[in-house]
């Protein structure tokens, strides 16, 4: 008897040793976990809404094109956008600027969310200033083990809700290689032209998608998807800029 009491608690710890603890979410956060941050310190940041709520956020590519996410723009009519920019707060401050037309790209895949990138050409020319400016693309893919900065408007818990104020937070960047790794959880569903990046209790959650991951001053990565938000083993997944500038500089001219 008591040698089995002894082979099952080594099994048992053998299995908690290979099987990952169940994901729990953060208990607090903000963009999850970060601060409040104010616009002059991200003036590449807009807030896309729709039907004048903020459902993404975009980087300002040029005086006229702003770069977000293509799951952001699916079955949307150009007319129900606008693009806040200049405002620490989405709903208020700032300019709001209506949108021309705008394209998504045409090999995002919503299934496997490869790809997911879209840009908006705006009605009217951006006015520059402290508060809008813009960012400049990678030209190098994502550096493991580097730290961005992501920022948004998004839900400061998984299906919480939104924030008034914009906020920031510092995330280590995780190549697909690593991410697809058994040290994380996702394993085959993070494609290569994707990358993660993580911090205990701090990451993207969702309305922060389409907004920046900025390292170097340089747009790095758009936020894309994740499970959850913060959950432990499941980094936030952006797209790989590096791999889409090319198409974001093409289509900025012909959007
Ligand atoms: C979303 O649903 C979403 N934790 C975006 C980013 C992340 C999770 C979910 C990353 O739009």
């Amino acid at each position: 008897m008591f040698k089995l009491v002894i082979l099952v608690s080594a099994v048992t710890c053998a299995l908690a040793a290979v099987v990952p603890e169940d994901p729990s979410p953060q208990i607090e956060g903000r963009i999850v976990g970060g601060n409040e941050g104010n616009i002059n310190q991200y003036p590449y940041l807009v807030s896309v809404q729709r039907n004048g709520t903020h459902i993404c956020g975009g980087s300002i590519y040029s005086n006229k094109i702003i770069v977000t996410a293509a799951h952001c723009l699916q079955n949307v009519w150009t007319n129900e956008l606008r693009v806040r920019a200049g405002s620490s707060t989405w709903n208020s401050g700032g300019i709001l600027y209506y949108v021309y037309s705008y394209r998504n790209h045409e090999d995002y895949n919503p299934t496997t969310m490869e790809n997911d990138v879209a840009v908006i050409l705006l009605s009217t020319i951006l006015s520059f200033s402290t508060t809008i400016a813009k960012i400049d693309l990678t030209y190098y893919g994502p550096l493991n083990g580097a730290t961005g900065t992501v920022i948004g408007w998004g839900t400061t818990s998984f299906n919480g809700s939104i924030s008034d104020h914009l906020r920031y937070t510092a995330v280590t960047i995780i190549s697909p290689t690593q991410c697809g790794s058994s040290a994380y959880r996702y394993g085959s569903t993070i494609k290569s032209n994707m990358f993660c990046a993580s911090a205990e209790g701090k990451d993207a959650c969702q309305k922060d998608s389409g907004g920046p991951l900025i390292y170097n001053n340089f747009l790095i990565g758009i936020v894309s998807w994740g499970y959850g938000c913060a959950y432990s083993g499941y980094p936030g997944v952006y797209t790989d800029v590096a791999q889409m500038r090319s198409w974001i500089m093409k289509n900025a001219i012909t959007v």
